[in-house]
């Protein structure tokens, strides 16, 4: 009898145990089945909800020393999140270029204001670069809510930023007119404008190395948005370039730093910045350059300074009316530290003192990357 019960009891525990299983399984499977998988919108939505906004302004800063890309993408980022319903605003670390200046009088949109410094603990929204060291002073100790870049590498590291959207496309306003759409809010004509600014000065109306699909579809899609067609872009993309490489009235130096981005690699505290040259004279014009590189080296301690310079030559075919001049090759030019051993591991062996060059054009995406490799090697 007594056995008969404990075997009673235990069978009540297994059959009660076996219901556990299964209706739990089955609750679970069926609660997979019948959820509906979130959309891109919902998920984009929930996620920026999901942020911890506090309650000051948070602020969208692209890269010290901006350029076209870097405010165009702070600009029509902030103009989203605002649409969204937070509180942001476009700042720049630093003053914009004459390329900048000059696509926002012919387009007229406002220009944001330079912000040189962030307090502790200030709300950031990075867009256009990965490097603490070209970000806004005080970024480290800032709060950063999301990223939006194109670049590799970089210390602003993903892992701690609730958001980011980061792929190595030719311009970051690309990825902003993707969060528009993953967001479903429509791309008012103003922000197509500043969004095609961006993408056609980082490409070079599509034309540099860096350029991918992607970054054409957005291009063209905009440029349908506001009925502007082929020839249009190529003369808007002259003008821009032309207004960017206009050095009247400035110094060698404003001219060797008027596109420079800095890196911490491997300990190394390097600068490269990126010239175009119209031909002839470009001999001139490097020994120019190598000329400024010392005091700009003691001044600013770096270990090394480099430029790259792309070679326009003057167009002889049949198309010149619409764009005077072709690409040509990348010099590379280099001073301080071991400078040369890098420039040279890249480039080959020098054409003179301080100067590399390759036939094959090179963005400076590309550059960073090689030369990320070399210095790794070094110490
Ligand atoms: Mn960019």
């Amino acid at each position: 009898m007594e056995t008969y019960k404990l075997f009673n009891y235990c069978m009540k525990v297994a059959i009660a145990f076996l219901f556990v299983v299964f209706f739990t399984v089955g609750l679970t499977s069926c609660s997979n089945e019948d959820m509906p998988v979130p959309s891109k919108e919902q998920s984009y939505l929930s996620l920026m909800q999901s942020l911890n906004w506090g309650t000051d302004t948070c602020y969208v800063f692209g890269h010290n020393i901006p350029d076209v890309d870097a405010v165009a993408s702070a600009l029509a980022y902030a103009k989203l999140m605002r649409t969204l319903g937070y509180n942001c605003k476009a700042k720049v670390p630093s003053s914009m270029n004459k390329e900048t200046e000059y696509i926002a009088r012919e387009f007229g949109f406002a220009l944001p204001e330079i912000k040189t410094y962030v307090d502790p603990q200030t709300r950031l929204i990075i867009t256009d670069h990965n490097e603490y060291i070209q970000s806004v002073d005080g970024a480290k100790d800032a709060i950063i809510l999301q990223k939006i870049d194109h670049h590799d590498g970089g210390d602003i590291l993903d892992s701690n930023i609730p958001y980011v959207r980061r792929e190595i496309v030719g311009s970051c306003s690309t990825l902003v007119f993707q969060c528009y759409q993953d967001a479903g809010v429509p791309v008012d004509d103003e922000t197509a404008r500043i969004l095609l600014a961006g993408i056609l000065s980082d490409t070079r109306n599509l034309s540099k190395v860096a350029t991918c699909p992607i970054d054409s579809i957005v291009l063209y899609t905009l440029a349908n948005q506001l009925g502007i067609g082929p020839d249009s872009l190529s003369t808007l993309n002259r003008m821009m370039s032309g207004a960017k490489y206009d050095f009247e009235g400035m110094t060698d130096a404003d001219i060797f730093n008027s596109d420079i981005k800095e890196y911490t690699i491997n300990g190394f505290h390097i600068a490269i910045a990126s010239l175009d040259f119209r031909l002839p004279g470009m001999e001139e014009f490097l020994d120019r350059m190598l000329a400024v590189m010392p005091t700009l080296l003691a001044e600013n301690q770096y270990d090394m300074i480099f430029a790259k310079v792309d070679e326009h030559i003057p167009n002889t075919g049949e198309n010149k009316e619409l764009d005077p001049y072709i690409e040509g090759g990348t010099y590379f030019i280099y001073y301080g530290g071991d400078s040369k051993t890098v420039a040279e591991a890249v480039f080959g062996p020098s054409l003179s003192q301080g100067v590399t060059f390759s036939e094959e054009k090179m963005g400076r995406k590309v550059i960073v990357n090689l030369v990320t490799e070399v210095l790794n090697g070094l110490k």
